[in-house]
């Protein structure tokens, strides 16, 4: 039954497998073409500048009794009154301006270049401090590009007194929309002076739109990001103002993100050499 098949049977099957293969390679040079940036001159580019601003008060800070969490001592270093620890994660500065936005022109397949090296955070005295501002809460992420962590916490042992590392445990979720959060990273760094790097696990953005970094040992310790994938983003300075430069031509959906206030789109048409602007406004209480 075994040699039923024959010489012809073993050549066809080989060649049905080989066409698969090639198949499956041919789809995911595609699927990876579709994602990839492209760098080209841009002569002529457009520029966009604008303001976020917040209307109305800002919701209330959360606030976390610091003796709930390990190290209540030494954490209580920033952030801390009578003994509670304060997470402003809304923050407003002049003019109403609202703080930790993301402005990202979407769908822009080519142009200026695009030169983000990699996304680092500290973790010192118990706060996630994203590198690079102009804002230490929000950042971006990018599926290609590493994301790395630095301990630089240390403290006397509550038993021996002795001085050692703080234990911090970042954990990353993946948010998208009406998904479940998923974990992308979750380990505990107990030395300081531990850097982790976490590049392979970046690529689970391509997923979701947003990540959350939070520590399993200090609920309070949060940090947000975007995932941007090509250089025409900005992060808003302390008043909500941006620029963006070397835009090509043509009509896009330009996004405001805040972590806790959520996105507001606004569909902008740049002709060649113009200066385009825009104002976004998030509602607070
Ligand atoms: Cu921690």
């Amino acid at each position: 039954m075994g040699r039923s098949i024959g010489k012809l049977g073993v050549v066809v099957i080989a060649i049905c497998v080989i066409s698969l293969v090639g198949a499956v390679d041919v789809f995911a040079a595609k699927k990876r073409g579709k994602s990839k940036y492209k760098t080209v001159d841009v002569s002529n580019g457009a520029a966009l500048s604008g303001v976020v601003t917040l209307k109305g008060k800002a919701p209330a800070v959360k606030k976390f009794e610091i003796g709930k969490f390990p190290q209540p001592e030494f954490c209580s270093g920033v952030d801390t009154k009578d003994g509670v620890r304060v997470l402003n994660d809304v923050a407003v500065g002049k003019g109403n301006g609202l703080q930790d936005v993301v402005v990202v022109i979407k769908g822009i397949k080519e142009g200026k270049p695009y030169d983000l090296k990699k996304t680092h955070v500290d973790m010192d005295v118990c706060k996630f401090v994203v590198t690079g501002g102009p804002s230490q809460f929000v950042g971006v992420v990018s599926p290609t590009v590493n994301f790395t962590v630095t301990n630089k916490d240390e403290a006397p042992d509550p038993k021996t007194g002795k001085v050692i590392g703080v234990l911090h445990n970042p954990h990353s979720f993946g948010i998208a929309p009406k998904k479940n959060p998923s974990t992308m990273f979750n380990l505990g760094m107990p030395e300081k002076g531990q850097t982790l790097s976490f590049k392979k696990d970046m690529k689970k953005i391509r997923r979701a739109p947003v990540m959350k970094l939070q520590c399993d040992q200090h609920e309070y310790m949060q940090a947000w990001f975007r995932s941007v994938r090509h250089p025409y983003y900005a992060l808003v300075g302390t008043d909500g103002a941006f620029s963006i430069d070397q835009i090509p031509p043509g009509k896009y959906k330009v996004i405001a993100w805040h972590p806790i206030l959520g996105e507001q789109t606004q569909e902008v048409t740049f002709s060649a050499g113009a200066k385009e602007s825009v104002k976004f406004e998030f509602a607070g209480k």
